[in-house]
């Protein structure tokens, strides 16, 4: 049986997201980890903005943006639900994380190349959207609900690098973000989908994940 195509890089957050959508699914895919310095010129072919993740499905149909991904996934297999309630209010998260938080977080991880303002100044935008979460969850155990939704997911990868800039700074000022996300690391599907892969030979087959459902 023909199998979707993912290209992926393994500490890219949008892919991340994406595969975990898709360990949550069970779909079995050929898995082609690729370099974002060295990209294969198949990734340009297939979505000419050259991004990952990228994924190819067996009738040819190109999926190139890693919500897309997710939301393909869940089309297919949603088990616990994750993508049923509150959509609209997800997808609004979900873009800010996107549009606004992503970028105050490359600043703040790189805050040398943007010496306009200080690390504080970057590191201050997204506490501001981090707060809301934090808010959230002094009720709830994730986003939505006490059950995990697409939006956390979708999330998890980005806050994660935030953390990791100063994992004790962050730990003390969220306390339920650090719980949150100590909880979503934990899973079992997260922890696969960190795998290491070796990376695709343009000449060959990725490797198969399959998952026996
Ligand atoms: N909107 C895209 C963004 C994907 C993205 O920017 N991926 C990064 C890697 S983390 C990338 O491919 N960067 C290379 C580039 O922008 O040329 C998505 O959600 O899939």
């Amino acid at each position: 049986m023909k199998l979707p195509v993912l290209y992926t890089f393994r500490r890219c957050p949008y892919a991340m997201r994406a595969r975990i959508s898709m360990y949550y699914s069970k779909i079995s895919y050929e898995h082609r980890e690729i370099l974002l310095k060295e990209r294969p010129k198949k990734l340009y072919q297939l979505s000419p903005k050259g991004t990952v993740p990228v994924l190819n499905l067996p009738d040819g149909k190109v999926i190139d943006e890693s919500l897309d991904i997710m939301k393909w996934s869940v089309s297919v297999n949603d088990p616990d639900s994750w993508y049923v309630n509150n959509i609209d209010h997800q997808l609004e998260i979900i873009s800010i994380n996107d549009k606004e938080f992503k970028k105050w977080l490359d600043r703040y991880k790189y805050h040398d190349r943007y010496p306009e303002y200080s690390v504080e100044y970057y590191r201050g935008k997204c506490e501001k959207i981090l707060d809301n979460f934090e808010k959230i969850l002094d009720s709830e155990k994730f986003l939505f609900s006490n059950n995990i939704s697409l939006s956390d997911i979708a999330l998890l990868p980005f806050v994660r690098q935030f953390s990791n800039v100063d994992i004790i700074w962050f730990r003390n000022r969220f306390i339920n973000l650090s719980g949150w996300m100590d909880e979503l690391i934990g899973m079992d599907i997260f922890q696969a989908m960190m795998k290491k892969f070796e990376i695709w030979n343009p000449f060959g087959k990725g490797e198969e994940v399959i998952f026996n459902n």
